[in-house]
């Protein structure tokens, strides 16, 4: 019960296994990590697939078709998928101004060449997502960035990529990862709402969706799954980033549902249950604490957590007690269209309508809310 297995899609960026807890206080508390390794690993625990950075791949093996090599090997012997891939637009110290949006327009070019060359290899590898997380533009300053002109070179850049990949035949589309902030004061595209309006101004917009993470809403103190429930309605959740927040503070990257686990049981809810097919890919940090093998540990606790909390959802669904306070509540009918086929604004305007009456009636959503939380306490179903 709860062992996961590829059919569950659950994938791992390598920088998330492979992360040596190096931050702004402290040193590193772990080894690095050779991507192989990570790959038999994370195929061991139950994983369908990996995902990286160009530069991950380089972290161990400096030799770039050896380190390419190396990788192809491992995915070979253990099945492991590649479905996403991304670039590191933000460790090098030329990225500190940004990349797409760099003050400096060679800085800008490097950083589309960059994309380019690992645009091939995420193609070659089978990637079908492309995920962009531009950490890096933005800025400290309102003198230092023209944000309209910023915005107007995020565009350019992205039209630029999508021409590439339509032009190469490849099979790959973007996703756009919003964040408010950290490591830049402010970061362009900070919420899911934002990176919806821009996706619009694009020149390949059905090619470009998001990847939203979890701690990046909630660091907003936005609600996760109103901006997953909306990125479904427009048709743009084409990957998701899955970890774990206490509210407002630095990005925690905790393990899922380390952090606000009411909310990480609705959102499985809705991936379970809205229509999204694509990966359940997690981007958490094992803990700076923890040792080599408590990683592995870290690593399968994410999908657990995962298989757990469908269950739960599950149970929550087909509970009687549940769907009756569903239907006292009037859950359903939200999904009735409010003028019904061929009624007119004329005929709107004859209802007769108990204003008073209305006002005093109840929603019982406390009962409702109760009832969710004893699934997931474990006291019911
Ligand atoms: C970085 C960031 C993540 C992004 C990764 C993709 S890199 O670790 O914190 O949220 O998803 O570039
Ligand atoms: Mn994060
Ligand atoms: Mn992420």
């Amino acid at each position: 019960m709860f062992t996961p297995t590829p059919q569950d899609k659950f994938t791992f960026g390598l920088w998330t296994v492979g992360w040596q807890a190096r931050d702004p206080f402290g040193d590193a508390t772990r080894p690095p990590l050779d991507p192989a390794e990570s790959v038999h690993r994370l195929a061991e625990l139950g994983a369908y697939g990996v995902t990286f950075h160009d530069d991950d791949l380089l972290a161990v093996e400096p030799d770039r078709a050896a380190a390419i090599d190396n990788f192809k090997k491992a995915l070979a012997e253990t099945g492991l998928k590649v479905p996403m891939a991304t670039t590191n637009l933000f460790t090098h110290p030329v990225f500190k101004d940004g990349a797409f949006t760099s003050n400096d327009r060679d800085i800008r070019r490097y950083a589309l060449r960059k994309v380019i060359r690992n645009l091939d290899l995420a193609a070659e590898l089978g990637a079908t997502t492309y995920v962009c997380w531009g950490g890096r533009e933005g800025a400290e300053s309102d003198a230092a960035k023209d944000v309209r002109a910023a915005l107007d070179r995020y565009k350019e850049g992205l039209d630029l990529l999508c021409q590439y990949v339509i032009d190469q035949g490849y099979d790959i589309r973007f996703a756009l990862e919003p964040k408010p902030n950290e490591p830049r004061g402010d970061i362009l595209l900070p919420t899911v709402g934002h990176a919806l309006a821009f996706i619009n101004e694009l020149a390949h917009s059905e090619r470009v969706g998001l990847n939203p993470e979890v701690g990046h809403e909630q660091m907003a103190g936005l609600n996760f799954v109103h901006g997953i429930s909306q990125a479904l309605w427009h048709g743009k959740l084409f990957h998701i980033d899955l970890n774990g927040q206490h509210g407002p503070k630095y990005d925690q990257d905790l393990i899922f549902g380390h952090g606000d686990v009411k909310s990480a049981f609705f959102l499985v809810d809705l991936l379970e249950n809205g229509g999204y097919e694509g990966p359940r890919h997690f981007d958490y940090k094992p803990l700076r604490t923890e040792d080599p093998e408590d990683v592995w540990v870290s690593a399968a606790a994410n999908m657990r957590t995962y298989l757990i909390l469908k269950a739960k959802s599950a149970a929550f669904r087909a509970d009687p007690e549940v769907q009756e306070a569903l239907a006292a509540s009037r859950v359903g009918e939200l999904t009735e269209p409010t003028l019904a086929a061929g009624e007119t604004v004329a005929d709107l305007q004859k209802d007769d309508f108990d204003v008073e009456a209305a006002g005093a009636r109840g929603f019982h959503y406390s009962r409702l809310n109760q009832l969710a939380l004893e699934h997931l306490l474990g006291v019911r179903g």
